[in-house]
């Protein structure tokens, strides 16, 4: 069993991101069962859940002429353009119906205003707008975060990069994460978040 000071985060396992979902990870839904089983070893368990309104800016339809895929300068910075996906309230924005994490204690939703999208966990895409998720762990005296969902490469990634930066002990879990391998990303956030210090281990060999 992990200690009091350690958290499973897990990020955006929603159907949209699962087989027939609008934004669908190849296998994504292989995640659900490794991390139900792997879940029931943690004290604390926090979910993210990305959670946009229509018309956001980070939707190709939201851009006339611009498909998904393609990249764009938006204020912040470049911007992967994504099809419409984890609308609020949707289907497709709601946890995956065989997540089974009933002792999950929040839910930190995140790509909620219309102009920034949000990749991390804990600091939107204009990298200045917390969404409260680092003060949360704080007063909670969490040390440790131990991270699996979708997708490796964006919202994976980015949040495991800023809990490293905010000096939490961060390990990735990599057969608890799928990826959407866009132009190389995936290859880029291993060596990302290996760089960062950000360790990977597989469910099955960790010791908590
Ligand atoms: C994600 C792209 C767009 C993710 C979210 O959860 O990895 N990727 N929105
Ligand atoms: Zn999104």
């Amino acid at each position: 069993m992990a200690d009091d000071r350690t958290v499973l985060l897990v990020v955006d396992v929603q159907n949209d991101f699962c087989t027939g979902g609008n934004l669908a990870v190849r296998d994504g839904e292989a995640v659900v069962p490794v991390i139900n089983a792997f879940g029931r070893r943690f004290r604390h368990v926090v979910l993210t859940q990305d959670w946009h309104p229509a018309g956001h800016a980070s939707f190709a339809s939201s851009h006339p002429g611009r498909k998904p895929f393609e990249t764009i300068e938006l204020a912040y910075g470049p911007q992967v353009l994504w099809p419409d996906h984890c609308v609020q309230g949707s289907t497709g924005a709601a946890f995956h119906a065989g997540l089974d994490l009933p002792h999950a204690e929040a839910v930190i939703r995140r790509g909620f205003r219309q102009g920034i999208d949000s990749y991390s966990g804990f600091i939107e895409a204009d990298r200045r707008t917390p969404t409260g998720l680092e003060g949360y762990l704080r007063e909670r005296g969490i040390a440790k975060v131990i991270i699996a969902g979708l997708a490796t490469d964006f919202c994976v990634n980015w949040t495991a990069l800023d809990a490293a930066r905010a000096g939490f002990e961060t390990i990735v879990v990599e057969d608890a994460c799928r990826a959407i391998d866009l132009d190389g990303s995936l290859d880029r956030a291993w060596a990302e978040m290996a760089a960062a210090g950000i360790r990977r281990i597989r469910a099955a060999a960790m010791a908590l």
